[in-house]
């Protein structure tokens, strides 16, 4: 449903992406909110400005908490990055978050009976082959999370912050109703784990440059002429927007807002070695039919771990890519890791701002090439195990 913002609003929204501090931004939300009419098509925007006012409340009352403001100590509401992709971990208490953490990753963590340990997100690294993940424990889910209940929050922003998600569930009871509960609470913070069919993004990082709107997809029921006249009713006008696969206007919309994001997931089934597992896990594969992998395992007795590090690679689509420095023979060992349909000119980004500037040609080595190495141009689409060796000017 359209928003059908008036241009006040609009307008109002161009100041609150303008604004980076704090309690300014809150200010600018609350004035945006004001220009908002309060109508069906705007039910949904309404509840997400509320909800991101509410983040930023809760920050700033954390850091006035602690005293001082950042690094000073006080409960963490993200994480900072780190590897090649964030993995937030999420399932109600007790399932074995903890538990899996110790078990797969360097991370030295409580494991307890009791519930509620972890209030705050616990990051921790796993290493696959020649990845990093890193997989952030997030506080136990639980029914009204997304309505910032306890510390939901935290939980929420944490899924909302990650590249992926790992859904825990405890194989002793029924795991289809602890599966449901994630899933609503994700839904009300508007994290699907379904592919949507389409993709905008808008890149602001872009000042000074024209609008530029890049179709690599179809447009459904609108034009570039709307998209760009939408986008530039919100002041948009040097950003570059790519979109992939089928977009609708109100998809745009909902970038602009930032409202709805997808996360590729996968769910955890924990304790196999407990009595009634094995039918339980029977009755979630017939619940989630495929749709997303389901990884069973036994963090106590450390049984079927080793699959997760695979199903984390294939979930995340994620493609490894080794660069070679003109004259030495072998690649690097420590890979770059992009999306997959990733370009040479992301690998150039990935490497070094700078140096899509400078690019001149690669040369890359691949299997499914016909011969080795190939010149290839910044639009050459990459794949799992390439070796490129890039040449400046
Ligand atoms: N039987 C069994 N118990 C487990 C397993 N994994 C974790 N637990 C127990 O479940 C309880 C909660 O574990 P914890 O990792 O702290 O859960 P969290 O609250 O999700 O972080 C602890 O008593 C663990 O020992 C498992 O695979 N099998
Ligand atoms: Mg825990």
């Amino acid at each position: 449903m359209p928003t059908n913002l008036p241009p006040e609003a609009k307008d109002k929204w161009a100041e609150v992406e303008a604004t980076h501090d704090p309690k300014m931004k809150l200010q600018k939300y609350q004035e945006f909110l004001a220009t908002v009419p309060q109508h069906k098509g705007t039910l949904k925007l309404r509840g997400q400005i509320k909800k991101k006012m509410a983040i930023i409340r809760k920050e700033l009352e954390e850091k006035k908490k602690k005293g001082t403001g950042r690094g000073s100590g006080g409960p963490k509401l993200f994480v900072e990055k780190e590897g090649a992709a964030q993995i937030a971990l999420l399932g109600m208490t007790n399932v074995g978050k903890s538990s899996l953490l110790a078990a797969v990753t360097n991370a030295k963590v409580e494991v307890s009976p009791n519930p509620y340990t972890s209030r705050e997100p616990v990051p921790s690294i796993m290493n696959y082959k020649d990845i990093r993940f890193q997989i952030v424990e997030a506080p136990a889910m639980l029914e009204g999370s997304a309505d910032g209940k306890a510390w939901g929050m935290v939980t929420l922003g944490s899924a909302r912050n990650a590249d992926g998600l790992i859904l825990m569930v405890d194989l002793s009871y029924d795991p289809i109703s602890q599966i449901e509960l994630i899933l609503g609470e994700l839904e009300k913070a508007r994290i699907v784990v379904s592919k949507p069919k389409g993709r905008v993004e808008i890149d602001r990082k872009h000042a000074g440059v024209a609008l530029r709107i890049i179709l690599l997809g179809k447009l459904v029921g609108t034009t570039m002429r709307e998209v760009e006249d939408l986008l530039r009713s919100y002041r948009i006008n040097d950003a570059i927007v790519k979109i992939t696969g089928e977009v609708t206007l109100d998809d745009v919309e909902d970038a602009i807002f930032e409202s709805t994001t997808y996360k590729p997931a996968l769910i955890v089934a924990n304790k196999m070695d407990l009595e009634g597992a094995g039918s339980n896990l029977k009755r979630l594969q017939a619940y989630v039919k495929g749709k997303m992998p389901i990884v069973a395992v036994s963090c106590e007795k450390r049984v079927g771990l080793e699959q997760l590090g695979e199903e984390l690679f294939k979930t995340m689509d994620i493609i490894r890519v080794y660069t070679k420095e003109p004259g030495n023979k072998e690649p690097s060992s420590n890979p770059f890791t992009l999306k997959r349909g990733a370009t040479l000119q992301d690998l150039a980004k990935n490497i070094h701002g700078e140096f899509v500037k400078d690019f001149s040609f690669a040369r890359v080595w691949a299997k499914r090439l016909p011969f080795s190495p190939q010149k290839a141009g910044l639009s050459f689409v990459l794949e799992d195990g390439d070796i490129v060796e890039i040449h400046t000017k």
